[in-house]
């Protein structure tokens, strides 16, 4: 987000080469889903005599959420004995709704669950080494996640699923910006257009399925981090909301949009705490000493029956810990030292074991933590370091569950929700031949690395046999497509139309560069839309503010400018956060209650709603009349488990 002047590289649209690219089944996103998506319908296509074509805007040997590498696979339910700990479907299920305060789509979860153990196993296959007990067994985190020595986990799968599609399947450095909806039918979709933010090409792909996997969506919100920081989450700051944004105007529908992810995190530095608290078996205090979630106990009654469910579900947690800060009792202290001496028992040998493994878990996933206890000369073995909730981010694979409203598996989805799709097709969306997964994907949450792969394989199996059953004949508008080429590019015209007109490019009448217009969003969205200015707090009248300032925003992104292509392609995507973000904000005001304490709270309705609001909230944008429809759909037990 800081600003540094670069060399001017401006392009006419009359002067990019147009390259196009016929495929059947599109991939937009090469991170965990699209891979997964790759991988599997590279198999189904080949016996098919089609095509499938991936799409990335940055390199998928690194791109994504899992760039950095990870040090867990989250997702792993063991139903062949292979591990510490052997689950079973129902609780799975039964676990991640209760996670998700009583509202998760257990047709979808219970399907990526039933597949997600023999995606591991590939991965193990493919050379990401699993962490093993002497007996052979995965080493558990926690009760479903294992450990991994990660940091190579992303070049792994990247190179399993380039080698599927095979050379010149996949495009890397091209953004996509806008799908491409049937010409004879619109309500149909037949590809996608984008631009190379290496050369001067613009690309148009056309395709008759696409498979929308580009991650969730971050930095909507201002950050915890300022200054030289700018820009540093806890999430990939590439993930920038383009499949949601892409999904709602080609009118299809999302649900839980109203919802986002709290991570609780080591601070600053954005550490994972999932293998501190469930592996070191390290406890978080407060300023006092006070371990909270035994102090605070009490409070988780307030929400039966998720409240009392064990483990206590991610934004109560969240929740407990901003109580402490709410009443001036932070810092939050991660007990590191305490943890790690425990579990030595006094032993050097073991507890150096444990000090390399410390370091270890941060340095697979998220380096910066290590670097940050290195710059301030924290030892985890000496003294505790700081923890801190996190900006809000809207995501589908985490413990977060915005996204598409995506068709089930025919043997799991319930009959209620089947009217809403043209075809039953696994992971398609309302609009025929659109996929969504991953991040993209809504209301089954706790995928994570392996869940969202195998969604991604569900998906990608599915958009063949769509193609083999329905035939779609998808033909592209060409006047559309120019319009768009025109209106890609229309930033870097602006600029060289404009550029004398101010001796500062960063103030001028005509134009703005898109790091400006990411400041307003963030400002905003912090200040209305529950950001941490309010520590996650807004009613209605906020909300209605943040939409009025959002509507402002979005009539000035026709005054975007661009430099280079690599900012042209920030303008795009702060055009798809903000977008995003009122999708957010409108479902965030359709939600008449305070269904997740921690991840957000409604001042004007403070409590948890059952009674009305035990449902999706599922949107629908209607780009003809500008227009936003609102339902409620009933959460529907498909799996046995009680409470
Ligand atoms: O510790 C365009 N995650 C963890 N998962 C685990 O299994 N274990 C962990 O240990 C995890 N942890 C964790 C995790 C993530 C991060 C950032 C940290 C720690 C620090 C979560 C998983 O990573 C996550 O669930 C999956 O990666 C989600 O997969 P997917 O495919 O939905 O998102 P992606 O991998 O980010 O890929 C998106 C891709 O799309 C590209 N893209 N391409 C073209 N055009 C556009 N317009 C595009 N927009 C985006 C992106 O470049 C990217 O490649 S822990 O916290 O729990
Ligand atoms: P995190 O590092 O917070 O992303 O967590 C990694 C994994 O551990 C996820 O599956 C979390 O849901 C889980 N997790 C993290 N903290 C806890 C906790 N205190 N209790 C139970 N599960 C947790």
């Amino acid at each position: 987000m800081v600003y540094y002047p670069k060399k001017h590289e401006l392009y006419k649209p009359e002067d990019v080469e147009t390259v196009e690219v016929e495929t059947d089944v599109l991939i937009v996103g090469g991170g965990f889903a699209g891979c997964g998506a790759a991988y599997e319908a590279a198999y189904w296509a080949k016996a098919a005599g089609l095509k499938v074509t991936l799409v990335e805007k940055a390199a998928i040997e690194r791109s994504g959420a899992v760039a950095q590498g990870l040090s867990a696979i989250n997702t792993y339910i063991d139903l062949s004995g292979r591990s510490e700990i052997q689950n079973n479907l129902e609780d799975y299920v039964r676990y991640v709704t209760l996670d998700m305060m009583g509202v998760a789509r257990e047709d979808l979860v219970a399907d990526y669950a039933r597949h997600v153990d023999g995606t591991v196993h590939l991965f193990e296959k493919w050379g990401l080494p699993i962490w093993k007990t002497p007996e052979g067994k995965y080493v558990r985190e926690g009760q479903w996640q294992i450990m991994i020595h990660g940091e190579s986990y992303k070049p792994i799968i990247a190179e399993a699923a380039k080698t599927a599609i095979g050379e010149g399947n996949f495009y890397e450095r091209i953004m996509i910006t806008h799908l491409l909806m049937d010409k004879n039918d619109p309500s149909r979709v037949a590809g996608a257009v984008g631009f190379s933010v290496r050369e001067p090409k613009f690309y148009v792909f056309k395709a008759k399925a696409v498979i929308l996997a580009t991650g969730g969506a971050t930095l909507l919100f201002r950050p915890r981090s300022t200054g030289e920081a700018a820009g540093r989450t806890w999430y990939a700051i590439f993930d920038t909301g383009s499949g949601y944004c892409m999904a709602l105007w080609a009118g299809a529908e999302l649900t839980q949009m109203e919802h986002r992810f709290i991570p609780f995190r080591f601070k600053d530095g954005y550490g994972p705490v999932g293998a501190w608290f469930l592996f070191f078996k390290c406890r978080a205090v407060n300023c006092r000493g006070e371990a909270y979630i035994e102090t605070r106990a009490a409070e988780l009654e307030k929400y039966k029956p998720y409240g009392l469910a064990a483990p206590t579900p991610t934004p109560l947690r969240n929740h407990q810990a901003l109580l402490e800060v709410r009443e001036g009792l932070g810092p939050i202290y991660m007990m590191t030292h305490e943890a790690m001496e425990a579990l030595a028992g006094g032993d050097p040998k073991k507890a150096k074991k444990i000090y390399d493994e410390a370091f270890e878990d941060f340095l697979d996933m998220t380096v910066s933590q290590a670097l940050l206890w290195a710059c301030q000369n924290i030892d985890p073995q000496e003294q505790p370091s700081e923890a801190a909730t996190a900006e809000p981010y809207i995501m589908g694979s985490h413990s977060g569950c915005a996204g598409a409203w995506v068709c089930g598996p025919e043997d799991l989805m319930p009959e209620e929700y089947k009217a809403d799709f043209p075809f039953i097709y696994n992971r398609m969306t309302t609009v025929k031949g659109l996929f969504a997964i991953g991040d993209v994907a809504g209301a089954n949450p706790h995928k994570f690395s392996s869940g969202s792969f195998t969604e991604g394989r569900l998906a990608g199996k599915a958009a063949v046999k769509y193609i083999v059953e329905q035939k779609p004949d998808t033909a592209i508008d060409e006047a559309k497509v120019a319009e768009l080429k025109e209106k890609i590019y229309a930033p870097m015209v602006r600029y060289e139309q404009y550029k004398n007109t101010s001796v500062d490019d960063t103030i001028n009448p005509n134009f703005f560069f898109p790091w400006q217009g990411l400041v307003r969003l963030q400002k905003l969205m912090d200040e209305y839309a529950g950001g941490i200015a309010t520590l996650y707090t807004t009613n209605e009248v906020m909300l209605k503010r943040a939409l009025e300032l959002l509507q402002f925003l979005k009539e000035d992104l026709d005054a975007l400018a661009a430099r280079d292509l690599h900012e042209l392609q920030r303008c795009w995507e702060l055009v798809h956060r903000v977008w995003t973000a009122e999708c957010h904000v409108r479902h965030l005001m359709f939600r008449q209650e305070t269904r997740w304490p921690g991840y957000y709270y409604r001042s004007d309705y403070p409590d948890l709603d059952d009674e009305n609001w035990k449902v999706f909230v599922v949107s629908k944008y209607n780009a003809e009349k500008d227009e936003w429809e609102f339902k409620k759909v009933p959460y529907k037990q498909v799996v046995e488990w009680s409470y």
